[in-house]
Parts: C-alpha cells; sequence; structure tokens
C-alpha cells in the first residue's frame, strides 16, 4: 500500500532558443507544467503536462492543466492505493472526464514512482517492456524564413543532431508554403527526410492540390493537412494521394485510433503522450495502428524534459517505429530543468536505463524558472528605481 503524502503542482516558463512560428501561434517560451509527487515511504515521481500557445492548439492550457490536477485529481489520488497505478488511473477515468494533458502528467508521475519502488525503467512497465535504448530524432525548421531554415538545418547535419526534417506550414498562402518547402529539399537533396505539419490549416480542396504539389518536390510525409475531426475528408485525401497523410490533431486516443484506422483515413499516426491521454493509452493507440498497417511516428507536444522521458519510455516499447520521432523539445529551450542533461547526439536521444523515468530535477532551475517563484532574481530591478 502506498499513499500520497504530498503533491506539489507549477508551472516553469523557460524562454526558446528563436521564435518557433507554427500556423496557430509564434512561441517564444514554452510553459511546462510539472507534477512532483512523494507517497508515505518518501519516494517521488515527476510528471508534464505541456501544451503549445496557450489554447491556441488544444483544449487543455498550462493553467487548466494545473487546476485540474489540483483541484480534482489529486483529491481522488488522496484516496488511492497508488502503487496501483493502473487501478488508480480508472478512479481517475471515473471521476474526470477528457483533460488528457493532466491526467498524461499524473499517470507520468505515478509510473515514475512505480519504476523506483520496483527498481525499473518506466519503458519495462509498459506493453510488452523495453526493445530498444535510442530513438531517431527530427528537428523542426520553423523560424518563419527560408534562408535561416536552410542554414539551420545545415547545421544540424554537421552536428549529426538531425537528418529529419519537419516544417511547419500553413500560415502562408499555399503556393508560397510549397516554393519554401521546395527550396529546402532542394537544398538539403538526399541527406535528410523532410516533412510538413500543416496544423490543420488547409481546406480539402487546398490539401488536395498542396498534397500533390508537395510530393512534387521532395516532401516525404504531410501531417494533419485538414481539421483533426474531419476523418472523412482525411480518408479522401489518403486515397491516391503517394505523400503520405500523418494523423495528429485527429487522435485522441484508442478510440479516435480506431476510427481513423477503420475509415483508412491516415497513413502514419503522430503517437502523442499526453494528447492520447497517457502512457498506457499511447500504447493502445500504438497498437491499434500497428494491426491496421498503419506506420508510427513519436509526436511531441514540444515537452521539456519530463515530458520528453515519458514518451520516449513508450516509444522504446514499439518494435516497428518507421518514421522515428521528433523529441527535440528541450533542445528548443535555452535550459533544461535536469540535473543531468538529455543526451541527444549521433542523430538520436538516448533513453535513460535508471529506474523509474531515470532522470531528476535540477532543484536551482526549478525554482528559478517556477512561474510561482519566491525567490529573488539576480539583478531584480524593484518598482520604481
Ligand atoms: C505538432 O503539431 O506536431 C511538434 C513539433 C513542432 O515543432 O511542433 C509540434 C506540434
Ligand atoms: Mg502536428
Amino acid at each position: 500500500m502506498a499513499a500520497l503524502k504530498n503533491a506539489d503542482t507549477f508551472i516553469v516558463d523557460i524562454p526558446t532558443i528563436r521564435p518557433h512560428v507554427l500556423a496557430m501561434a509564434t512561441m517564444h517560451a514554452q510553459s511546462m507544467v510539472i507534477v512532483r509527487l512523494t507517497d508515505a515511504d518518501g519516494v517521488e515521481g515527476i510528471g508534464e503536462g505541456t501544451t503549445i500557445g496557450g489554447l491556441s492548439y488544444g483544449e487543455e492550457s498550462p493553467e487548466s492543466i494545473k487546476s485540474a490536477i489540483d483541484t480534482y485529481i489529486v483529491p481522488i489520488l488522496e484516496s488511492c492505493d497508488i502503487a496501483q497505478v493502473g487501478a488508480t488511473m480508472a478512479k481517475i477515468a471515473k471521476y474526470v472526464r477528457g483533460n488528457h494533458f493532466a491526467k498524461c502528467a499524473v499517470e507520468t508521475a505515478l509510473l515514475d514512482m512505480q519504476g523506483k519502488r520496483l527498481g525499473v525503467a518506466v519503458s519495462e512497465l509498459i506493453g510488452g517492456g523495453r526493445v530498444r535504448d535510442s530513438l531517431p530524432v527530427a528537428w523542426t525548421l520553423a523560424s518563419g524564413d527560408t534562408a535561416r531554415d536552410i542554414a539551420e538545418g545545415e547545421e544540424m547535419l554537421s552536428l549529426r543532431r538531425h537528418r529529419i526534417f519537419k516544417l511547419k506550414i500553413g500560415k502562408r498562402e499555399m503556393r508560397a508554403d510549397v516554393a519554401h518547402v521546395g527550396a529546402i529539399c532542394k537544398a538539403l537533396g538526399d541527406r535528410a527526410s523532410v516533412r510538413v505539419d500543416v496544423n490543420q490549416n488547409w481546406s480539402e480542396a487546398q490539401a488536395k492540390l498542396g498534397m500533390a504539389m508537395l510530393h512534387d518536390v521532395g516532401c516525404d510525409l504531410v501531417e494533419q493537412p485538414v481539421a483533426g475531426d474531419d476523418i472523412a475528408g482525411m480518408a479522401r485525401l489518403s486515397v491516391g494521394q503517394a505523400v503520405p497523410l500523418m494523423a495528429d490533431e485527429a487522435l485522441h486516443g484508442p478510440r479516435t485510433a480506431l476510427r481513423i484506422a477503420s475509415a483508412g483515413a491516415a497513413g502514419v499516426f503522430a503517437l502523442k503522450i499526453a494528447q492520447s491521454g497517457g502512457l498506457f493509452a499511447t500504447a493502445e493507440v500504438a497498437a491499434i495502428g500497428s494491426a491496421a498497417g498503419i506506420g508510427l511516428y513519436g509526436g511531441t507536444m514540444l515537452e521539456g524534459s519530463v515530458g520528453t522521458i515519458a514518451s520516449a519510455h513508450v516509444f522504446a516499447t514499439l518494435p516497428e517505429l518507421a518514421w522515428g520521432t521528433e523529441l527535440f523539445g528541450p533542445l528548443l529551450q535555452i535550459e533544461e530543468i535536469l540535473r543531468d542533461p538529455l543526451a541527444y547526439g549521433d542523430f538520436s536521444l538516448a533513453i535513460p536505463t535508471g529506474p523509474g523515468l531515470g532522470i531528476s530535477l535540477d532543484e536551482d532551475k526549478v525554482a528559478y524558472f517556477r512561474r510561482d517563484r519566491t525567490a529573488p532574481l539576480l539583478h531584480a530591478v524593484t518598482a520604481g528605481a
């Protein structure tokens, strides 16, 4: 029996290394909700709930994730044996509808604790267990400027950090976007795989033409060209297009995965732990995709290190991961809040092997970046000074 002793939920805001331009928002910082649970024996677990651009990407914001955890989920945890992770999450599902990002953060913290209790990595607690120790990692070129994106792609190739690039399009006129993608495909040639993410910003007619044009300029994959709830449109676009369509915003867990698979509405699934509702649910989405012959890709909500490593533990259990992953979130931020930075190199991310998530927070950095910090900032300017 393990009883919850303490829950600390806080938001950290960390600037990005450059503006990150998406169809629905331009990010200058990322806001992440960190939940830290401690049981009566002193075992601690951490989890993360992160979205993009406030409420511009999805239906949960950093503030709503924190409030759902503090107000509704922690009281349920107080009534559970939290060493029974499946039973605890089932009880939360009974009393809290939706709120996938909040649930994912809590499930991650519970699994981190459970792994530490059992002395195993989180990846050993999911599906059939761990099958790989590293993951290929894509980078997103989204400076908003073609020449700068090409220079950034060249730099990533020469550093041997990334050779898969995702371009964020859908903000400009479709033909201007295709010209931008074509210029990058031409510059990087067969040294890289170039893919795009439209973040739902095209109509079906634009997508029909756009996907054909993107294929002609050398693009390998088109992510969520139309609205995520337009499963029929996604199915029509998937038929007869040479470039595969990847479902992202359309996927919200196993039921939507089954609907998309049954409709033939995607050739690839972008697996996201928060959007799916947790690590266990993501493994179910992956199983549905695999059974339907759909290719798998490890997606991100541009999480920081905690959410990134939680995702990595799930993706580590997938024997087939044909499209790699995009677990680069921490590299887009100016600082990591971990004691030991994540190990990126040779186009991959190494998955920690220690118990639980295998990572620990750097308390000084947490104190500095948390939104509710009470510690004085160095060189703080007082009002009126
Ligand atoms: C998304 O829509 O996939 C992932 C990488 C990136 O740059 O943005 C995200 C969100
Ligand atoms: Mg996407």
